[in-house]
């Protein structure tokens, strides 16, 4: 069934946030600040919560239980050590899962980023690099770009950008 808030009038729709970025500490926040500044560039409305799997965990439920009626489109998941804050919320929800590793003193984050990617089959968590945070916005934004032309005329332009600076530094290298 298609919850009935999907047919938001479209100056609410405009409102509504379509990624939730969710962190399982405050301290995860660094990491995961450069997603959501993508995010915000490409002006896509972000849901950020700090939500943890053993500390908020009927929380952390609830969230995921009512994500996609809220008209979440992409939840990006980022935790540090015994992370399995991405991995619990993509088995309440059929939304794509962003994970993201966050360093750990200890483990340098190779704790995190196993946690988050060795989901057992059926169970889908696409997991970015440890400290990913910026690749899983972008990510976040290629998914909504399908549905989306003017975001999709954005990252092209974004991924230009990208291409005329390496050209320009190797320009400069061989002046
Ligand atoms: C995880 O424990 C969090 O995602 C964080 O990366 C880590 C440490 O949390 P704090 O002790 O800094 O709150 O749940």
């Amino acid at each position: 069934m298609i919850p009935a808030s999907r047919n938001l009038p479209s100056a609410d729709a405009e409102q509504t946030p379509v990624v939730a970025v969710v962190m399982g500490s405050d301290s995860d926040l660094p990491t995961l600040k450069p997603a959501i500044e993508a995010l915000e560039d490409f002006q896509i409305k972000v849901e950020v919560r700090v939500l943890s799997a053993h500390r908020t965990p009927r929380e952390m439920i609830c969230f995921a239980q009512e994500a996609e009626a809220k008209c979440l489109k992409v939840i990006i998941a980022g935790a540090g050590g015994a992370a399995h804050l991405p991995g619990m919320i993509a088995s309440l929800t059929t939304l794509p899962v962003i994970g993201v590793p966050v360093k750990t003193k200890s483990l340098s984050g190779v704790d995190s980023l196993h946690s988050i990617v060795q989901m057992p089959g059926g169970i889908p968590v696409a997991t970015v690099a440890i400290g990913g945070g910026l690749n899983a916005g972008l990510l976040a934004a290629q998914i909504l770009a399908l549905s989306d032309q003017n975001l999709q005329i954005q990252l092209v332009s974004y991924r230009k950008k990208m291409h005329d600076q390496v050209i320009n530094k190797d320009q400069k290298l061989n002046e």
